[in-house]
């Protein structure tokens, strides 16, 4: 079978990092390691060097995979991802123009160093490689590696959504980033929305011709499109999440059983809802007063992307609410909102989630939301919490079960919350059972197959060109 190559913005070497790998990473690894694979991105790092030298590549192998990695220079860490990735693509791609920053330089830095990292890679890949791209740092990568002559065969999986052509008409350059993107051999979407939102905005732009079923020819290029929502593995999360208490949480666990309590956990960010969910349930404290007093949220939300301005704007504002609403409806012996700006261990974090009653997942925009799914996954089957999950994620097309609110909607949300505050033990089994089935069929081994599977079955660029 054909090495794997897979590229992404940032890459998890094992033991760098005392944290154990999320999910997505663990995937990955087991995907490479089927074929003894090379794992390229970022290292993370911002090196000293500027101006046109080239960064050296930090080349490691463990457990059967390669690492092979490089930092940026301060003025390419700042263009390409604080400034093009994260305050022009991810705020457009979550359907918040308000927050685009748009700036000339940004994205000429941005496809600069799509170009550096291509030309970094080029000399590690081997003929019959194939390569799996990630996420939107890395739209321009395929474009930026077929000007150098790779003729392999190149996928890409979009984690985030894809716009309308409304929003993204809206991005000075966005005819340049479709152009680029038809230049991959398969692009992934996380649901079918964000995949017609992609072939709706080719048919705008461009004359679009349907080869086959989901396969189009534009600019010159063939291409696939599919839908392969991103998952978990279950049965390591049920595995974390029932392991032994440490001392702490043992003694968190006594305090916790006087209330019924809510979680939140997610990178702190404006696409995932935050002060709109601290509204709704100052609206459960302020119309279902029989849970004041009983009830406790606990958000966790880790610092992320903590150089952009619009991520400190948000930090400040929710300091600002946790304060106001435990000042309305604390009292001398309870904290109803616990907010933590911490970013917890991942063993920790599942048993946390098993031990509450709510898993509360409001963004107003997200690709698919594993939380949604780990939340589930956490629990006791035979003592299950209830997940609150909002309309606008991938996973709710998925987790028929919770229930799925209008995150805009504090009084809708504030209800759902009292109906999963006062649910029987019956129906949270049934919810949970439901659930469960369905991330046992589509865990996250099986959503890389399927990816890989497909991107294997595609014809090489060269038999493409002398066959038309
Ligand atoms: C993007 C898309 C898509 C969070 N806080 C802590 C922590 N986490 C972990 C969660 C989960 C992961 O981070 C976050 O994944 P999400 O899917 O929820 O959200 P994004 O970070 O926005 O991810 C998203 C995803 O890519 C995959 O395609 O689903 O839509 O936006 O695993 O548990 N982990 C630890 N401590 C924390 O404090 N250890």
């Amino acid at each position: 079978m054909s090495r794997l190559v897979v590229v992404s913005n940032r890459i998890a070497i094992p033991n760098k990092s005392k944290s154990s790998a999320g999910g997505l990473a663990v995937g990955i690894m087991d995907a490479l390691k089927n074929t003894s694979g090379l794992w390229f991105g970022w290292s993370g790092e911002i090196s000293e060097i500027s101006g046109e030298e080239e960064e050296e590549l930090d080349i490691v192998e463990k457990d059967g995979i390669t690492y092979a990695t490089v930092p940026l220079n301060q003025n390419d860490y700042d263009l390409y991802y604080c400034q093009f990735s994260n305050a022009v693509i991810w705020p457009a791609f979550h359907y918040r123009i308000d927050l685009v920053d748009f700036q000339r330089e940004a994205w000429e830095g941005y496809c600069r160093v799509n170009d550096l990292l291509a030309r970094q890679l080029q000399p590690l890949i081997k003929p019959d490689d194939i390569l799996w791209i990630h996420d939107y740092h890395l739209l321009p990568f395929a474009a930026a590696l077929r000007k150098i002559g790779v003729t392999n065969r190149i996928g890409f999986f979009l984690h985030i959504p894809f716009p309308t052509p409304e929003v993204f008409n809206a991005l000075p350059t966005h005819k340049e980033l479709l152009e680029m993107m038809c230049e991959y051999d398969l692009l992934g979407f996380q649901t079918e929305t964000d995949r017609n939102a992609f072939v709706e905005n080719l048919d705008q732009l461009t004359p679009l011709e349907d080869v086959a079923p989901n396969t189009h020819r534009a600019f010159g290029h063939t291409f696939k499109t599919e839908v392969y929502p991103i998952s978990i593995a279950p049965d390591s999360i049920k595995q974390m999440a029932e392991g032994p208490l440490p001392p702490k949480i043992d003694m968190m666990k006594r305090e916790l059983s006087n209330a019924k309590n809510i979680i939140s956990c997610e990178r702190l960010d404006y696409t995932k809802g935050l002060p709109e969910r601290f509204l709704a349930f100052e609206a459960l404290l302020e119309h279902y007063p029989q849970h004041r007093g009983k009830v406790r949220y606990s958000q966790i939300a880790p610092t992320s992307r903590g150089d952009v301005q619009a991520y400190q704007d948000l930090r400040h504002q929710l300091e600002m609410e946790v304060g106001r609403i435990n000042g309305k409806y604390g009292s001398l012996n309870s904290t109803p909102l616990y907010y933590l700006n911490q970013h917890f261990d991942r063993r920790l974090l599942m048993k946390i989630f098993r031990l509450t009653d709510v898993g509360l997942v409001t963004p107003l925009r997200d690709g698919m939301n594993l939380v949604a799914k780990e939340y589930i996954a956490a629990q006791d089957p035979e003592d299950p919490g209830v997940l609150v999950l909002s309309r606008f994620t991938g996973a709710a097309n998925e987790m028929t079960g919770a229930l799925i609110v209008n995150p805009y909607d504090r009084d809708e949300v504030a209800a759902a919350l009292d109906q999963a505050l006062t649910m029987g033990r019956e129906e949270r089994i049934s919810r949970y059972n439901e659930m469960m089935k369905i991330l046992r069929e589509n865990d996250i081994a099986h959503w890389g197959e399927t990816y890989l599977k497909d991107l294997r079955a595609l014809p090489e660029r060269g038999s493409e060109k002398s066959s038309t």
